[in-house]
C-alpha cells in the first residue's frame, strides 16, 4: 500500500468534526504515548548507536514511521513533558525552570482528550503541576522505583485498556529510565573497556563506567517497551520518544545542544502509518499534542489552552498539528524550532539562561549570560569522570572542558558538517548574514512568548511549586 492510499483510509480521522464522529466513536484509535526519561535521541539503533540493545525500539520503527527532526524546547524534564502536554512552550505556560509548575488556568491534554470522549490516563513519572492542570487519571503501581515491565504495573495498564471497551482511551506510559541513577537493566551487558565513546565525551575509565551502565538502562527501558506493545490493541497509535538528552557532559541536559533538543520520535499506527517509513521535517513537541486531536477527530485549531499569547494573539496552541506529514506525505513542517533554557533552580545552578534557534541545517545558540559562569550538576559530573585531569594530560582537551563552563555570547553550528558541535563558527564571517537572520527568528519568538531572558531567568521560583521553599524564599524577596 502506497502512502496515497493511506491518506484515503486516514480521511476519516482527519476531518475535523467530532460531532459527526461521535455517532460512529469507535473506530477512533486509542493514543499511547510512550516516552523515555533522559534518553539522548542517538543513544539507540535506530538513530545511529548499534551498540545499545533495543530489539523492541527496532521494532517498532520498523513497523511505523521514524521522525528525524523532532525536538522538544528545554532539556529538562517538568518543561519537556509540560509543554508537550499542554502544546504551549515552557516560558508561555509557565512551567520552564526546573520542577516547574504551569500557570493557573492552564489546560493539558487531560481536559482536551476528555472533551473528545477519550479516557485518560498517566502511568509512571508525573513531573507536573498543579494537579488541577494535568486531570489524569493517574494509574498506580506498587512504588515509584517499579519498572513498567514488572507484571503489577502490566496488569494495571491492561486493566485500564479493558475497562471500557466503547471507548478509546489515552496512556501516557513515562518510564523513569534511562534516567540517573544507572542502576537498572542488564548491568553486564556492556563492557566499560569495550563501549565505543562518542565524539562529545572524554575518555576516562569513569565515563566509560557511567556509559556503560547507562546503557544497561536504555536497554531496561526497552524491554518496558516491549511489554508494554504486547498489551496494546492494533486499533491503538503509539508514539515513543526518547524524551531529552542524558545527564553527561555534553550529553544534553541542561543544554541547548542537540544532544539534548533533539528527541527521538517514532509513531506507529497499523494501516494507517506506513511501516518502516521516516520524515526528516522539522517538528516540535508543542506540536505533537495538536497532532494526537487532530487523529482523534478533534479540531486542535479551537482549543482553548487556558492561556492568552498564541501566535496569533489569542489561547490556542503555540504548535500546530503535523498530521500532513503522514497522511499527505508532506516533508515540510516549520522553518525553525527553538530553545529555552533556565539553569537557575537546577541543583548547584548559576543564573545562566540559554536560547536557540535551528534550521534544518545551522544551529543558533545564545548564551544571555556568557559572562557568568555555567554551574549545575553536569559540571559537578565532569569533575566525577575526571575529565580536568584527562585535559592536564593532554592540553587538546583542555578546550572542551573550560567550554563547559565558559562559553561565548554566541555559538553557531552547521549541522550538516558537524552534528555534535564541536566547532563554534560565530566569528567566521562568512556566516554573519545567516546568524543575523537567525536572531532575528529568535528575538521575534522570545517576543511571542514574552520571554524576557535573564529577567525570565531571575523569576524561575515564582515557577515552581508553591509549596516549595524556592518558591517561598523568592516570594519574600519580592516583598522586602
Ligand atoms: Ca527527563
Amino acid at each position: 500500500m502506497n502512502r496515497r492510499e493511506f491518506i484515503k483510509q486516514t480521511a476519516v480521522a482527519t476531518v475535523a468534526m467530532p460531532s459527526l464522529l461521535r455517532a460512529q466513536a469507535d473506530d477512533r484509535p486509542n493514543i499511547v504515548l510512550f516516552l523515555a526519561d533522559d534518553m539522548t535521541w542517538r543513544d539507540c539503533g535506530v538513530y545511529g548507536n548499534p551498540e545499545v540493545q533495543t530489539p523492541n525500539l527496532d521494532q517498532l520503527s520498523r513497523e511505523g514511521m521514524r521522525f528525524d527532526g523532532c525536538f522538544t524546547s528545554t532539556s529538562i524534564c517538568a518543561p519537556t513533558r509540560q509543554q508537550l502536554y499542554t502544546g504551549m512552550f515552557p516560558v508561555r505556560n509557565g512551567a520552564y525552570p526546573q520542577g516547574g509548575f504551569v500557570r493557573p488556568g492552564v489546560k493539558s491534554m487531560a481536559h482536551h482528550f476528555k472533551a473528545l470522549g477519550y479516557r485518560v490516563g498517566i502511568i509512571g513519572k508525573q513531573h507536573y503541576g498543579p494537579p488541577e492542570s494535568f486531570p489524569f487519571e493517574v494509574l498506580k503501581t506498587t512504588g515509584s522505583n517499579e519498572l513498567l515491565d514488572a507484571d503489577a504495573s502490566i496488569r494495571v495498564i491492561q486493566d485500564f485498556i479493558d475497562r471500557e471497551p466503547g471507548q478509546p482511551y489515552c496512556l501516557v506510559v513515562a518510564s523513569r529510565n534511562p534516567h540517573l541513577p544507572y542502576t537498572k537493566g542488564p548491568q553486564d551487558m556492556y563492557d566499560p573497556d569495550k563501549v565505543t565513546m562518542p565524539p562529545y565525551l572524554i575518555d576516562t575509565p569513569e565515563t566509560r563506567k557511567r556509559l556503560a551502565a547507562y546503557y544497561a538502562e536504555i536497554t531496561a527501558l526497552d524491554a518496558e517497551l516491549g511489554r508494554c506493545m504486547q498489551v496494546i490493541s492494533d486499533n491503538t497509535l503509539v508514539v515513543f520518544s526518547t524524551e531529552q538528552g542524558s545527564a553527561f557532559p555534553y550529553g544534553g541536559k541542561w543544554t541547548c545542544y542537540e544532544n539534548g533538543l533533539h528527541t527521538g520520535l517514532i509513531m506507529r499506527w497499523p494501516g494507517k502509518i506506513e511501516a518502516g517509513s521516516s520524515c526528516d521535517a522539522l517538528v516540535q513537541y508543542v506540536d505533537i499534542l495538536p497532532t494526537l486531536l487532530q487523529v482523534a477527530g478533534g479540531d486542535p485549531t479551537q482549543v482553548d489552552t487556558g492561556r492568552a499569547g498564541a501566535p496569533d494573539g489569542g489561547s490556542g496552541f503555540d504548535g500546530k498539528s503535523f498530521w500532513h506529514l503522514v497522511a499527505e506525505n508532506g516533508n515540510h513542517h516549520r522553518d525553525y524550532v527553538y530553545g529555552a533554557y533556565t539553569n537557575r533552580g537546577v541543583r548547584d545552578g548559576t543564573d545562566y539562561p540559554i536560547r536557540s534557534v535551528r534550521s534544518n541545517r545551522y544551529k543558533y545558540i545564545a548564551n544571555l549570560n556568557h559572562e557568568g559562569v555555567f554551574q549545575c550538576n553536569v559540571t559537578r559530573f565532569m569533575d566525577e569522570m575526571g575529565w580536568a585531569e584527562a585535559a592536564e594530560k593532554n592540553p587538546a582537551l583542555a578546550p572542551r572542558v573550560h567550554a563547559l563552563r565558559h562559553r561565548p555570547a554566541v555559538e553557531f553550528y552547521d549541522l550538516e558538517n558537524d552534528p555534535y558541535e564541536l566547532k563554534n563558527l560565530s566569528e567566521d564571517a562568512q556566516y554573519a548574514g545567516i546568524m543575523k537572520e537567525m536572531r532575528a527568528e529568535l528575538d521575534t519568538w522570545m517576543a511571542q512568548q514574552n520571554d524576557r531572558g535573564m529577567e525570565t531567568e531571575l523569576e524561575a521560583y515564582a515557577h515552581v511549586n508553591p509549596a516549595s521553599a524556592k518558591n517561598k524564599l523568592y516570594r519574600e524577596s519580592q516583598n522586602k
